[in-house]
Protein backbone atom coordinates (compact mmCIF):
# COMPACT_ATOMS: atom_id res chain seq x y z
CA UNK A 1 0.00 0.00 0.00
CA UNK A 2 2.88 2.27 1.09
CA UNK A 3 4.85 1.56 -1.91
CA UNK A 4 2.76 3.63 -4.75
CA UNK A 5 3.20 6.95 -3.09
CA UNK A 6 7.35 6.01 -2.33
CA UNK A 7 7.37 5.56 -5.99
CA UNK A 8 5.91 8.57 -6.73
CA UNK A 9 8.30 10.47 -4.22
CA UNK A 10 11.07 8.99 -5.80
CA UNK A 11 10.05 9.93 -9.23
CA UNK A 12 9.79 13.45 -8.22
CA UNK A 13 13.11 13.72 -7.08
CA UNK A 14 14.16 11.80 -10.20
CA UNK A 15 12.26 15.09 -12.28
CA UNK A 16 14.12 17.74 -10.08
CA UNK A 17 17.15 16.43 -10.38
CA UNK A 18 17.13 16.21 -14.03
CA UNK A 19 16.93 19.87 -14.61
CA UNK A 20 19.10 20.98 -11.61
CA UNK A 21 23.01 22.16 -11.91
CA UNK A 22 25.70 22.52 -10.02
CA UNK A 23 28.09 25.79 -10.90
CA UNK A 24 31.25 26.29 -9.49
CA UNK A 25 32.71 30.15 -9.42
CA UNK A 26 35.38 31.69 -7.87
CA UNK A 27 35.29 35.36 -6.62
CA UNK A 28 38.89 37.62 -5.83
CA UNK A 29 38.52 40.18 -3.58
CA UNK A 30 40.79 43.45 -4.88
CA UNK A 31 41.49 46.84 -3.67
CA UNK A 32 41.80 49.42 -6.59
CA UNK A 33 40.33 52.34 -8.14
CA UNK A 34 37.02 53.62 -9.86
CA UNK A 35 37.70 56.32 -12.74
CA UNK A 36 35.16 59.34 -12.62
CA UNK A 37 34.06 61.35 -15.06
CA UNK A 38 36.37 64.51 -14.53
CA UNK A 39 39.15 62.04 -14.22
CA UNK A 40 39.93 61.32 -10.63
CA UNK A 41 41.08 58.06 -9.52
CA UNK A 42 38.73 57.00 -6.30
CA UNK A 43 39.88 54.00 -4.42
CA UNK A 44 37.57 51.00 -4.65
CA UNK A 45 36.99 47.38 -3.98
CA UNK A 46 35.42 44.67 -6.51
CA UNK A 47 35.11 41.02 -6.69
CA UNK A 48 36.50 39.70 -9.59
CA UNK A 49 36.35 35.86 -11.46
CA UNK A 50 40.38 35.90 -11.74
CA UNK A 51 42.79 37.90 -9.76
CA UNK A 52 42.76 40.39 -12.49
CA UNK A 53 40.78 43.78 -11.63
CA UNK A 54 37.86 44.99 -13.35
CA UNK A 55 35.30 47.49 -11.40
CA UNK A 56 32.64 45.44 -12.05
CA UNK A 57 31.54 42.63 -9.86
CA UNK A 58 29.94 39.42 -11.80
CA UNK A 59 26.44 38.67 -12.39
CA UNK A 60 26.34 34.78 -11.59
CA UNK A 61 22.97 33.48 -13.35
CA UNK A 62 21.51 30.26 -12.29
CA UNK A 63 18.22 28.17 -12.61
CA UNK A 64 15.61 27.48 -9.72
CA UNK A 65 17.00 24.51 -7.36
CA UNK A 66 20.46 24.80 -8.92
CA UNK A 67 23.69 24.68 -6.29
CA UNK A 68 26.30 27.36 -6.80
CA UNK A 69 29.39 26.19 -5.04
CA UNK A 70 31.51 29.58 -4.21
CA UNK A 71 35.35 30.35 -3.40
CA UNK A 72 35.92 33.74 -2.27
CA UNK A 73 38.94 34.92 -2.12
CA UNK A 74 40.46 38.06 -0.44
CA UNK A 75 43.32 39.51 -1.90
CA UNK A 76 43.40 42.55 0.11
CA UNK A 77 45.24 43.66 3.19
CA UNK A 78 43.04 43.64 5.46
CA UNK A 79 39.93 41.33 6.73
CA UNK A 80 36.46 41.27 4.62
CA UNK A 81 33.53 39.69 4.90
CA UNK A 82 31.15 37.41 2.69
CA UNK A 83 27.07 37.30 2.22
CA UNK A 84 24.44 36.48 0.00
CA UNK A 85 21.85 38.88 1.24
CA UNK A 86 18.80 36.60 3.18
CA UNK A 87 20.37 33.34 1.72
CA UNK A 88 23.16 32.46 3.32
CA UNK A 89 25.14 33.00 6.53
CA UNK A 90 27.89 35.53 7.09
CA UNK A 91 31.55 34.70 6.47
CA UNK A 92 34.83 36.60 7.56
CA UNK A 93 37.61 36.44 5.63
CA UNK A 94 40.79 37.22 6.65
CA UNK A 95 43.38 39.02 4.51
CA UNK A 96 45.17 36.28 2.30
CA UNK A 97 42.21 33.99 3.19
CA UNK A 98 39.41 32.19 1.78
CA UNK A 99 36.16 31.19 2.20
CA UNK A 100 34.35 28.19 0.28
CA UNK A 101 30.20 28.77 0.57
CA UNK A 102 27.77 26.21 -1.10
CA UNK A 103 23.62 27.65 -1.58
CA UNK A 104 21.27 25.72 -2.90
CA UNK A 105 18.72 28.10 -4.16
CA UNK A 106 15.18 27.36 -4.23
CA UNK A 107 13.75 30.38 -4.44
CA UNK A 108 13.76 32.22 -7.57
CA UNK A 109 14.22 36.16 -7.90
CA UNK A 110 17.52 38.39 -7.34
CA UNK A 111 19.74 38.48 -4.42
CA UNK A 112 22.92 40.66 -3.47
CA UNK A 113 26.45 38.99 -2.46
CA UNK A 114 27.96 41.58 -0.26
CA UNK A 115 30.84 42.26 2.17
CA UNK A 116 29.00 42.31 5.56
CA UNK A 117 32.07 43.63 7.50
CA UNK A 118 32.17 46.84 9.14
CA UNK A 119 28.49 47.69 7.06
CA UNK A 120 27.98 49.65 4.78
CA UNK A 121 31.78 50.20 4.49
CA UNK A 122 32.94 47.87 2.58
CA UNK A 123 29.55 47.53 0.80
CA UNK A 124 29.71 50.90 -0.47
CA UNK A 125 33.12 50.86 -1.49
CA UNK A 126 32.21 48.35 -4.21
CA UNK A 127 32.14 44.74 -2.70
CA UNK A 128 28.61 44.00 -3.66
CA UNK A 129 27.19 42.31 -6.90
CA UNK A 130 23.87 40.24 -8.15
CA UNK A 131 22.87 36.55 -8.60
CA UNK A 132 20.07 36.04 -10.49
CA UNK A 133 17.86 32.90 -10.08
CA UNK A 134 15.62 31.68 -12.70
CA UNK A 135 16.51 33.61 -15.25
CA UNK A 136 13.82 33.41 -18.30
CA UNK A 137 15.60 33.04 -20.85
CA UNK A 138 14.88 36.30 -23.25
CA UNK A 139 16.68 39.38 -23.65
CA UNK A 140 18.03 39.83 -20.06
CA UNK A 141 19.72 43.50 -18.63
CA UNK A 142 21.68 44.01 -15.52
CA UNK A 143 21.56 47.07 -13.91
CA UNK A 144 23.99 47.29 -10.81
CA UNK A 145 23.32 50.62 -9.55
CA UNK A 146 25.46 53.19 -7.51
CA UNK A 147 26.17 56.44 -6.33
CA UNK A 148 29.30 57.48 -5.07
CA UNK A 149 30.95 60.99 -2.90
CA UNK A 150 34.34 60.80 -3.84
CA UNK A 151 36.18 61.88 -0.63
CA UNK A 152 34.40 59.11 1.01
CA UNK A 153 36.11 56.73 -0.40
CA UNK A 154 39.39 58.20 0.23
CA UNK A 155 38.28 58.37 3.84
CA UNK A 156 37.34 55.09 4.47
CA UNK A 157 40.03 53.57 2.90
CA UNK A 158 42.51 55.93 5.41
CA UNK A 159 40.21 54.35 7.95
CA UNK A 160 38.75 57.95 8.93
CA UNK A 161 34.86 58.25 10.29
CA UNK A 162 32.25 59.43 7.40
CA UNK A 163 29.22 60.64 8.91
CA UNK A 164 26.50 58.08 7.67
CA UNK A 165 23.62 60.49 8.13
CA UNK A 166 24.80 62.87 5.89
CA UNK A 167 25.75 61.33 2.25
CA UNK A 168 25.86 64.01 -0.56
CA UNK A 169 27.16 61.91 -3.42
CA UNK A 170 28.54 63.65 -6.40
CA UNK A 171 28.65 60.44 -9.29
CA UNK A 172 26.07 58.01 -10.30
CA UNK A 173 26.88 54.85 -12.25
CA UNK A 174 25.07 51.87 -14.04
CA UNK A 175 27.74 48.45 -13.55
CA UNK A 176 30.26 51.11 -12.57
CA UNK A 177 30.08 53.67 -15.50
CA UNK A 178 28.07 56.61 -16.18
CA UNK A 179 26.50 58.59 -18.96
CA UNK A 180 27.48 58.16 -21.72
CA UNK A 181 29.45 55.32 -20.65
CA UNK A 182 26.43 53.03 -19.76
CA UNK A 183 25.29 52.86 -23.64
CA UNK A 184 28.59 50.77 -24.55
CA UNK A 185 28.02 48.22 -21.80
CA UNK A 186 25.92 45.97 -23.89
CA UNK A 187 24.60 44.07 -20.18
CA UNK A 188 23.35 47.53 -19.29
CA UNK A 189 22.02 48.94 -22.64
CA UNK A 190 18.67 47.89 -23.18
CA UNK A 191 18.30 46.70 -27.24
CA UNK A 192 15.76 44.66 -28.98
CA UNK A 193 12.88 44.98 -31.27
CA UNK A 194 8.97 45.23 -30.99
CA UNK A 195 6.83 42.76 -29.64
CA UNK A 196 10.52 41.15 -27.60
CA UNK A 197 9.80 40.31 -23.80
CA UNK A 198 12.71 41.87 -21.94
CA UNK A 199 14.04 41.42 -18.70
CA UNK A 200 16.04 44.39 -16.97
CA UNK A 201 17.70 42.82 -13.44
CA UNK A 202 18.46 46.03 -10.93
CA UNK A 203 20.14 45.86 -8.08
CA UNK A 204 20.88 49.18 -5.58
CA UNK A 205 24.38 48.82 -4.09
CA UNK A 206 24.50 52.11 -2.73
CA UNK A 207 23.10 53.98 -0.14
CA UNK A 208 20.29 55.79 -1.98
CA UNK A 209 16.80 55.43 -3.12
CA UNK A 210 16.84 55.70 -6.99
CA UNK A 211 13.87 56.10 -8.73
CA UNK A 212 13.93 55.30 -12.30
CA UNK A 213 12.08 56.72 -15.04
CA UNK A 214 11.35 54.48 -18.72
CA UNK A 215 10.36 57.53 -21.34
CA UNK A 216 8.15 55.60 -24.30
CA UNK A 217 7.74 52.51 -22.81
CA UNK A 218 6.17 51.01 -19.64
CA UNK A 219 7.29 47.82 -17.63
CA UNK A 220 5.63 45.09 -15.49
CA UNK A 221 7.23 44.60 -11.82
CA UNK A 222 7.80 41.06 -12.08
CA UNK A 223 10.07 40.71 -8.39
CA UNK A 224 11.17 42.98 -6.02
CA UNK A 225 13.25 41.77 -2.64
CA UNK A 226 11.81 44.60 -0.76
CA UNK A 227 7.78 45.24 -1.87
CA UNK A 228 6.46 41.57 -3.13
CA UNK A 229 3.16 43.19 -3.22
CA UNK A 230 4.34 45.63 -5.80
CA UNK A 231 4.46 42.64 -8.31
CA UNK A 232 1.98 42.85 -11.69
CA UNK A 233 2.09 46.52 -11.21
CA UNK A 234 2.76 48.72 -14.72
CA UNK A 235 4.11 51.86 -14.75
CA UNK A 236 6.94 53.83 -15.69
CA UNK A 237 8.82 55.25 -12.81
CA UNK A 238 10.36 52.48 -10.42
CA UNK A 239 11.89 53.90 -7.08
CA UNK A 240 14.96 50.99 -6.47
CA UNK A 241 15.53 51.38 -2.30
CA UNK A 242 19.07 50.57 -0.82
CA UNK A 243 19.97 46.62 -0.72
CA UNK A 244 16.94 46.25 -3.08
CA UNK A 245 16.64 44.41 -6.02
CA UNK A 246 13.93 44.14 -8.69
CA UNK A 247 13.09 42.42 -12.49
CA UNK A 248 11.05 44.08 -14.83
CA UNK A 249 9.09 43.38 -17.92
CA UNK A 250 9.61 44.97 -20.73
CA UNK A 251 7.24 44.30 -23.97
CA UNK A 252 7.96 47.21 -26.26
CA UNK A 253 5.15 48.23 -28.65
CA UNK A 254 7.01 50.22 -30.79
CA UNK A 255 10.53 51.05 -32.28
CA UNK A 256 12.69 54.09 -31.12
CA UNK A 257 15.43 55.19 -28.41
CA UNK A 258 14.17 56.96 -25.66
CA UNK A 259 15.96 58.13 -22.51
CA UNK A 260 15.46 55.87 -19.17
CA UNK A 261 17.30 57.90 -16.04
CA UNK A 262 17.08 58.50 -12.38
CA UNK A 263 14.33 61.00 -11.66
CA UNK A 264 16.00 62.40 -8.66
CA UNK A 265 17.82 65.16 -11.48
CA UNK A 266 21.27 65.31 -9.29
CA UNK A 267 21.93 61.96 -10.25
CA UNK A 268 22.29 62.66 -13.87
CA UNK A 269 24.89 64.56 -13.49
CA UNK A 270 28.52 63.84 -12.30
CA UNK A 271 30.67 66.13 -9.82
CA UNK A 272 27.86 68.96 -11.00
CA UNK A 273 28.62 68.41 -15.19
CA UNK A 274 25.45 67.17 -16.72
CA UNK A 275 24.28 65.27 -18.34
CA UNK A 276 26.26 62.61 -16.63
CA UNK A 277 25.61 59.29 -13.68
CA UNK A 278 22.41 57.47 -14.15
CA UNK A 279 21.53 58.28 -17.68
CA UNK A 280 20.84 55.35 -20.54
CA UNK A 281 19.24 55.14 -23.28
CA UNK A 282 16.42 51.98 -24.96
CA UNK A 283 17.17 51.21 -28.27
CA UNK A 284 14.09 49.00 -30.23
CA UNK A 285 13.99 48.45 -33.67
CA UNK A 286 11.11 47.93 -35.66
CU1 LIG B 1 12.10 61.18 -17.28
Amino acid sequence: MTRLPLLIIIGLIGISNVFANTLEKSLYIISDSIQTVDSLLVPYLSFNETDSYTKDSPIITLNYGDTLKLWVYNLDSISHGFAIKEVSGNYTIPAGDSVYVEQVFVDEGLYIYHDTEEYQKNTYLGLAGMIVVNEVNDHNFYWNIKEHNAEWNFNLTEGLAVDWENYDPKYFTINGNSNPHINTDTLARITGTVGDTIYLNIANTGLSIHSMHFHGYHAEIMFSSLHPTHQGRIKDTFPVYPMETLRLKIVPHQAGEFPIHDHNLVAITGNNIYPNGMFTTILITP
